[in-house]
């Protein structure tokens, strides 16, 4: 192993191989629930020939390698289950060219969201991927989960918008994809299945993305609701009315109310409320605009929403959108969480909702229930609180996850519409795929990764029947 250190080290640089116990800690973890796995060591390279140096030697020597991003997964897709080295992007941070003639841009996988779309927005275009960590994930992060944020309800997910990936194969081979083009008709796609792959068949390097023009204009309301289900309901009759929301977030009040709490953020909930619709619309025309939030003014009356705030300064606007993102993190400073990422047919979302909360008074467990309600993806925050380790992580709890996954299913749906299977969900695969399909799935691995060295123990159950 001293002989194996010693030559990441000269790949990498000393400063950028990991070895102290207290510093490989921050690399134990991601945002998935209280997990802790310790890398044996953690290398962090500098550029794609340094990734291909490292993955060469582990290839060699079967050494096992977890691909990390910003560690801001909630399905443990970047913890080390097998030990061996964390592989971090964090130095890959490069913004390498923004194409404005051809709505382009190439960028290397640790570059943060938020930080990739100012930097398209001063150009006058427009990245819509935007998960609630923004701030903080990485683009490469979402290209393994195929991430989504509240625009993908109008803009689609991060598949939508890559061309392009070069990537570095498990045994150290360094390949583009696909093509930089829009359209590509050309082969298998293999771009399309790098991404949500969740580091185990390769790790990105560099992403070609595709840009739209930055619409100017939008508007936020706020709607409150006595009935969660009401609220469900009022989705989909939006879509109906011919109006397309650039994002449609349902929030429990007790969601919102943790969320403000926490944030030290001063909220009026009304006593009455039991749910809250976040709507906004955006476009280039402002008359548009005002006509769209008219017709959502209808369904939510007709729907009997209680009250209708719209945010009328840019303010406002960013302290409704600061408490909804945070939600995730700070139900945890509340309690620890299993994060069940529900999705079904748009329309479904009340059955969903209803469904989740009967299943959760039959297991004896509360829910924080949010989310992307025009995507009919609702993230379920099962409650640790309490709850003695033997039944956090017993067989009766695990029961109940796959009732709501066989709900899912039920309702046309499926397992993770955006945070993808990782390590907590890979049980759980066999209520979305059959034996044949997961067969498929593990063929492709070996394809790719016929030592099986590159993020194992993910996506795939262990034991496949
Ligand atoms: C959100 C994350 C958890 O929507 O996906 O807040
Ligand atoms: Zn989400």
């Amino acid at each position: 192993m001293k002989d194996i250190i010693e030559q990441f080290i000269q790949i990498c640089g000393s400063a950028h191989v990991i070895i102290r116990e207290e510093d490989r800690l921050k690399y134990a973890s991601d945002y998935t629930e209280n997990l802790v796995f310790m890398p044996e060591l953690v290398v962090i390279p500098g550029n794609v020939d340094e990734i291909s140096a490292v993955m060469k030697l582990c290839h060699q020597y079967d050494i096992t390698v977890t691909p990390r991003g910003a560690g801001t997964g909630l399905s443990g897709g970047s913890l080390p289950v097998k030990g061996g080295i964390v592989l971090s992007t964090e130095r890959l941070n490069k913004i390498l060219d923004i194409d404005q003639e051809n709505f382009q841009a190439t960028v290397e996988p640790g570059v943060i969201n938020e930080v990739f779309r100012n930097a398209v927005e001063a150009e006058g275009l427009f990245y819509p991927p935007d998960p609630a960590s923004k701030g903080s994930c990485f683009l490469g992060g979402n290209i393994a989960h195929n991430s989504g944020g509240p625009k993908a309800v109008k803009y689609g997910v991060t598949r939508d918008y890559v061309l392009n990936l070069e990537v570095v194969l498990p045994d150290g081979t360094i390949l583009w994809t696909g093509s930089d083009t829009l359209k590509n008709s050309t082969g298998y796609a293999l771009t399309h299945l790098f991404i949500g792959s969740e580091g185990t068949l390769g790790i990105v390097t560099k992403i070609v993305f595709r840009l739209i023009a930055k619409p100017p204009h939008d508007l936020l309301l706020l709607a409150s609701f006595s009935d969660a289900l009401a609220a469900c309901r009022t989705v989909s009759a939006v879509f109906l009315k011919g109006v397309v929301p650039s994002a449609v977030e349902l929030m429990e009040k007790s969601a919102m109310q943790l969320s403000a709490h926490y944030l030290n953020e001063s909220f009026d909930f009304s006593e009455s409320a039991q749910a809250y619709l976040l709507i906004e619309v955006d476009g280039f025309d402002p008359d548009k605009l005002m006509d769209d939030c008219a017709k959502i003014s209808d369904v939510l009356d007709a729907f009997g929403a209680e009250e209708v705030l719209f945010a009328d300064t840019a303010a406002q606007k960013e302290k409704l959108w600061k408490i909804r993102r945070a939600i995730g993190e700070k139900v945890k400073a509340h309690s620890i969480y299993k994060e069940e990422d529900t999705v079904v047919k748009r329309a479904f979302l009340p059955e969903l909702l209803s469904g989740v909360k009967e299943i959760g008074s039959k297991y004896g467990f509360e829910s924080i229930c949010y989310g992307h309600a025009g995507d009919g993806n609702l993230h379920v925050n099962i409650i640790k609180k309490d709850m003695p380790e033997e039944l956090w992580n017993g067989p009766h709890l695990k029961e109940g996850i796959r009732e709501i996954f066989r709900l899912c299913r039920k309702l046309g749906g499926t397992i993770s519409g955006e945070h993808g299977i990782g390590y907590v969900q890979k049980e759980y695969m066999d209520e979305a795929f059959s034996v044949v399909h997961l067969h498929l799935m593990q063929s492709i691995k070996k394809v790719f990764d016929p030592k099986g060295i590159l993020n194992p123990g993910k996506m795939i159950p262990d034991d496949l029947g």
